[in-house]
């Protein structure tokens, strides 16, 4: 089954946005296998914004996701990533739509809330790279027959 891997960026956790976030996820209808609150160290920073490392803003991206606690979750369901990705809206949350996480609660394209893996492979990479096997749950949800 399609797994993604999502953060909940410092400031939204300081913001008070993490429930709010998780509910959506859990409203559309896909099933959290992992979650944990943490301060990333520089290293996985690093290695997680590696694509970025050329980029300009790579430094500030590396400390503005070690500067606070964040919420690690993987989350699991048919279509997860690109449905995913939806949910969380535009990179930019000026221009990213009202309705997704990003265009209803975020005005600044470095403090956009929320991470979400880009791809597949993307995130087979970043689920591996922050969560260890057994720290993820395999189980699937008890749902009525005219749901499941
Ligand atoms: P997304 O998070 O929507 O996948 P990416 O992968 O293009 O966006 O960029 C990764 C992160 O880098 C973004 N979440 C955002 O915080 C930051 N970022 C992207 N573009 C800029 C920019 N022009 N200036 C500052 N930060 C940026």
């Amino acid at each position: 089954m399609e797994r993604t891997f999502i953060a909940i960026k410092p400031d939204g956790v300081q913001r008070g946005l993490a429930g709010e976030i998780i509910r959506r996820f859990e409203t559309k209808g896909f099933t959290l296998v992992g979650l944990k609150f943490m301060k990333v160290s520089k290293e996985l920073a690093e290695q997680h914004y590696d694509v970025h490392k050329e980029r300009p803003f790579f430094a500030s991206l590396v400390e503005f996701i070690t500067s606070g606690p964040v919420v690690a979750m993987v989350w699991q369901g048919e279509g997860v990533v690109a449905s995913a990705r939806k949910i969380i809206g535009a990179t930019n949350p000026l221009t990213s739509e009202p309705g997704t996480i990003r265009g209803d609660f975020g005005i600044n394209i470095g403090r956009n809330l929320i991470h979400g893996s880009d791809a597949i492979e993307t995130a087979q990479r970043e689920i591996s790279l922050w969560f260890k096997e057994e720290e993820l749950v395999n189980w699937t949800p008890h749902l009525a027959p005219w749901l499941a």
